[in-house]
Formats: C-alpha cells, structure tokens, sequence
C-alpha cells in the first residue's frame, strides 16, 4: 500500500471524529465572535459614546501654555485656552443633576487666555484701590464682589493696558473641564479633599470630608489640565452671560440671553456641598448680589 492510500484509509476511518472536530471549533469561534461584539457595542447611554470619542480626538497642542502681565506692580498670570469643541453640560446618567444642564456640543471658534486664579485680593486692589472682601488676605480671592462690580474692574484693567473681560459660561466649562468629561477634572467624587467645599456634603462618595469654613489662598489645591487652579469650589466665578437655558441645537460661541436679568455663575464655592462644585453645575443670580461666596477670574480673547 502506497502513502497516498494510507491517508485516504486513515480519513476513511476517523472522518466522524473529523467531522465532530470541525463542528465544535465552528462554535467556539462563534462564541467568541459574540463577546467581541457584546464588548463593543455601543454603550447604554448614548451622551457617553459622545463623551469618549470627544475625548480621544480633542487633544490639541498649547493648551496649558502660561503667560504673565503685570498691572500697577502685581502679576496676573493666564493659560491658553486652544479653540475646540466639547459637549457642555452633563450627561443624563448623572446623580443629582439638574435639568438646566442639558448636554449639546460647543464649539470655541477662538482660544482664549483664562486667568490661572481667581482675582486675587492683592490684584483686585491693584486695579481699583479698594479692597470689598469678607475674608481679609492678599492671596485669597476677592469676594464681595458684583456682576457690576466685576465689569467695573474689567473696564479699569482694560484702561491700564490688560483687556479683561469676563469669561462667557461656554469659555468657563470648557476651561474647567481641560478636555476632562467627568463632574470634576479628576473624576465623579469630590468631599473638600481637592477643592474647597463643604466636604460635609460630598459627592460620589459617602465619606464626610473637610470644611475649611472660608475661602482660602488661591492654588492650594491641584490645578486641572490646564494649569487652572479653583475651577471647582473656593469662590463661585461671574461669567459673562445672561442665565437662560440651553440650546437644544450645537452651536458655536454661545451666549446666554434671556429677558431676566440674572447672571451666571459658575463653579461652587468654600460653602457649597460639593454637588454644586461640579463641571457642569449653573445658576443665575441678581447682578446686584454681593457676599463672601461670589468672585470671578478674566479671560483675555484674541484670534488664533
Ligand atoms: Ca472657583
């Protein structure tokens, strides 16, 4: 018997076994096809596939970069702030959040330099001479402060050669976020250990934190991506815009306007639970409003 005949003789004999073979190892790649399928399928809520493809193409180069000025002796220091865009508000599998925070995608036509602090005691009395705060200390942010107040101090900065404006809400998330699309910069959890907030109330987690009871000098905690330091806590920040609700269409360089007269404020501050130091976290107030949880910082926008 030749070699060839002994092959066709041993198939012959074992061709159910063959047979047997070919039919387990067509389901166990049928399987694992499945769980290939079943770990990328899209994720249940839609806003987060947005979230991680946004994520995975905004990096930009830049962003972060630090420039200094000084007016009347004392420094102000900026980081850029790249054009781009990103989803504003949360998404809607977030605890606690409110319906003012409709998530839809923005797009900054124009990067901006953002203050890196809060506006300092010591350079607020730079610009105006006088010094409103509560809580008395050259490093710690001014409060006390107005809407009208802080339009005041941008007009005379602007006059001494730094043109200041308040950010607009859209220009404050997207630089508090730093391309993060988390609650906070870090991740969902916050109770005053990386940002100042009453950690009495905490966010993300059931462990109690600190209450530092004031505000406290600007950068003490970690600054995000961008090297802004208080995006979240310390004191809230005026923004530019009048508090209306949201777009329910994507939009570029967004503005509030609304007929009320209420201002946006941003960020949550040293006496606020820390659900309302979140990223995505708004509320109007009375222009008029001044006290020891209201501040602002200064974007400086230019064309790329
Ligand atoms: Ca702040």
């Amino acid at each position: 018997m030749n070699s060839s005949n002994s092959l066709i003789n041993l198939f012959c004999r074992y061709s159910g076994f063959i047979t047997l073979a070919c039919v387990v190892l067509l389901g166990v790649c049928v399987v694992c096809a499945d769980i290939i399928a079943l770990k990328n399928r899209p994720s249940a809520d839609s806003n987060q596939g947005k979230y991680d493809a946004l994520l995975s193409s905004g990096i930009q180069t830049g962003a972060g970069e630090r420039k200094t000025a000084v007016v009347n002796g004392v420094l102000f220091a900026f980081r850029w702030c790249p054009a781009g865009t990103f989803m504003m508000g949360s998404p809607i599998s977030q605890a606690r959040r409110k319906g003012a925070e409709e998530p839809h995608l923005v797009t900054l036509s124009k990067g901006f330099w953002m203050m890196e602090t809060e506006v300092t005691q010591k350079q607020w009395e730079a610009v105006m001479g006088n010094n409103p705060s509560g809580f008395k200390g050259d490093d710690l942010p001014v409060e006390n402060v107005s809407w009208y107040d802080c339009q005041e101090f941008c007009k005379k900065c602007s006059e001494l050669g730094l043109p200041v404006k308040l950010p607009t809400e859209a220009q404050w998330e997207y630089a508090c976020r730093a391309l993060s699309a988390t609650s906070y910069f870090w991740g969902n959890a916050l109770n005053g250990d990386k940002a100042n907030c009453n950690g009495l109330f905490p966010y993300g987690t059931d462990v109690k934190g600190a209450f530092a009871g004031q505000t406290v000098p600007v950068g003490c905690y970690e600054p995000n991506a961008w090297g802004l330091y208080d995006m979240h806590g310390n004191v809230w920040e005026w923004c530019e815009d009048l508090f209306a609700a949201y777009s329910k269409e994507n939009v570029t360089d967004p503005i509030g306007e609304s007929d009320y007269s209420d201002r946006v404020i941003r960020g949550g501050s040293w006496n606020y639970a820390a659900s309302e130091c979140r990223s995505e976290t708004r509320y109007g107030e009375s222009p008029k409003d001044r006290g020891k949880h209201l501040g602002f910082r200064g974007v400086v926008t230019i064309s790329n």
